[in-house]
């Protein structure tokens, strides 16, 4: 499984998540419903071919905060209160890649009058970003150009 010496790989990859206030009658504990995803540029895109699971490490306050999915949509999806850094750690079909850390601001809250909350609007947050793979093995290569 030799590596290709001089190639390198761009993948776009988006991590976002969305957020909906529950209203005034929600659970003080749960205003929000929420869900973070990774996915691809396409929304409907399956990228199981190259992403082995996604790893997301919610805040401490959660019962079970490590979230592992490990199939096509990697998405969670959650109730809660509160804003905070999720941890989405990315793992590859191909062993030999090192996993992919970032983290991911939830944001529950709209930024113009954070007061005015709404049931109807959600709240995304994304961010485009670009997974590099340097020298991929020619078997990582294949797959993804393959698609
Ligand atoms: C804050 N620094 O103080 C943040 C922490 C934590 C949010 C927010 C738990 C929900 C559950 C939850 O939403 N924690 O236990 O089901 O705002």
């Amino acid at each position: 499984n030799r590596r290709l010496k001089g190639i390198t790989k761009h993948v776009p990859i988006i991590v976002g998540s969305i957020a909906l206030w529950q209203g005034k009658k929600a659970d003080e504990q749960h205003t929000h419903k929420w869900s973070c995803y990774v996915r691809g540029l396409n929304n409907d895109e399956d990228i199981s071919y190259y992403i082995k699971k996604v790893e997301f490490t919610l805040h401490p306050s959660f019962v079970e905060p490590i979230k592992t999915v490990e199939k096509f949509p990697f998405e969670i999806h959650q109730t809660g209160w509160g804003e905070f850094d999720i941890g989405v750690k990315i793992i590859f079909i191909d062993p030999a890649e090192k996993p992919v850390e970032m983290t991911h601001y939830l944001k529950l809250h709209p930024d113009q009058n954070p007061q005015q909350n709404s049931t109807k609007k959600p709240v995304v947050s994304e961010r485009y970003d670009e997974i590099v793979f340097q020298e991929p093995t020619e078997y990582f290569a294949y797959i993804l150009d393959k698609g």
